[in-house]
């Protein structure tokens, strides 16, 4: 008796979830909304199964969300393992010849398809591509310092398009085309997502990462910030390391269209919908 009574709260609770999302899944219907899933946030299998739930919910009612995702982690595993060494230089990935073929065998092939799986595994219809496909993406080098560290110059983003307003889930690796023939870049993911989605003037971007978002001088996550606030905070040193990628790709993001972009950590459970469809939101967002 207990146990069907505790089962009744539980049904009672969850329909009530449901009806008070209601104004959320009416606002983002239709909507594009860009998840960039970083290497740091993606976890085990449980929770990367969790993330694909969630992307394939917000496809069930009606957003149109275009995954971008990272794999820093991985990319080093695989160097450790091949003996090349790698280094950081302002939070990028200084890119020899040897690196970029293992940055677009990591990217492109294991974590990308693994998120392409996770989403299928869960319903969804995901097809896994990177910035060279259809030339999304097309690159010059960033600095010379870094090597083969991509800039978006030239993005054609008609193939994501296509394949939403086909009811697939596209999921890029952030590696791409330059402007001459054979060259291949790595793109820092934070800055392929800023740019797909300013591309798109997607209504939403969300980076997700392992951190609770943007901090203020007395160390406490900030849920609402204006453009000015964060390069007051920048130039302070408030914001610092590697909130500065992120940051600054909101920012470019914003300039570009995009209306709002969220920082959040990537590993609360259900993130994407905690932001999207409750009242309280998750992480940071910076908006006009
Ligand atoms: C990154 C690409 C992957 C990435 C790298 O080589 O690690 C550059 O730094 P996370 O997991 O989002 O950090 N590229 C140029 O951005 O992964």
């Amino acid at each position: 008796m207990k146990k069907q009574l505790r089962t009744m709260q539980d049904s009672i609770a969850t329909a009530k979830t449901l009806s008070e999302a209601l104004p959320y899944l009416q606002r983002y219907s239709g909507a594009v909304v860009v998840v960039k899933f970083g290497g740091n946030a993606m976890g085990d299998d449980d929770a990367m199964a969790e993330f694909a739930r969630d992307i394939v919910l917000m496809r069930q009612v009606g957003v149109n969300p275009v995954v971008v995702h990272g794999g820093g982690p991985m990319i080093n595993d695989m160097l450790n393992k091949l003996g090349i060494k790698s280094e950081f230089v302002r939070g990028k990935r200084v890119t020899d010849k040897a690196t970029v073929e293992v940055v677009e065998m990591i990217l492109s092939g294991l974590v990308n398809k693994r998120i392409v799986q996770a989403i299928n595994d869960q319903g969804g219809r995901a097809v896994g591509i990177s910035g060279k496909d259809d030339d999304l993406m097309v690159c010059v080098a960033d600095d010379p310092e870094l090597g083969f560290v991509g800039k978006p110059v030239e993005m054609n983003v008609q193939v994501l398009r296509d394949l939403y307003n086909a009811g697939i889930i596209p999921v890029v690796a952030p590696v791409a085309t330059g402007m001459e023939d054979n060259e291949t870049f790595n793109v820092n993911g934070d800055t392929a997502a800023g740019a797909i989605a300013g591309a798109l003037q997607a209504d939403r971007l969300l980076l997700l990462t392992d951190v609770s978002g943007v901090k203020n001088a007395a160390g406490e996550v900030m849920t609402q910030i204006t453009p000015e606030e964060v390069r007051q905070m920048t130039a302070d040193g408030v914001i610092a390391g590697g909130m500065i990628p992120k940051t600054e790709t909101a920012l470019l993001a914003l300039d570009q269209g995009v209306r709002a972009v969220t920082i959040l950590d990537g590993r609360l459970p259900n993130a994407c919908l905690l932001e999207l469809f409750t009242d309280h939101g998750a992480g940071s967002q910076i908006r006009s």
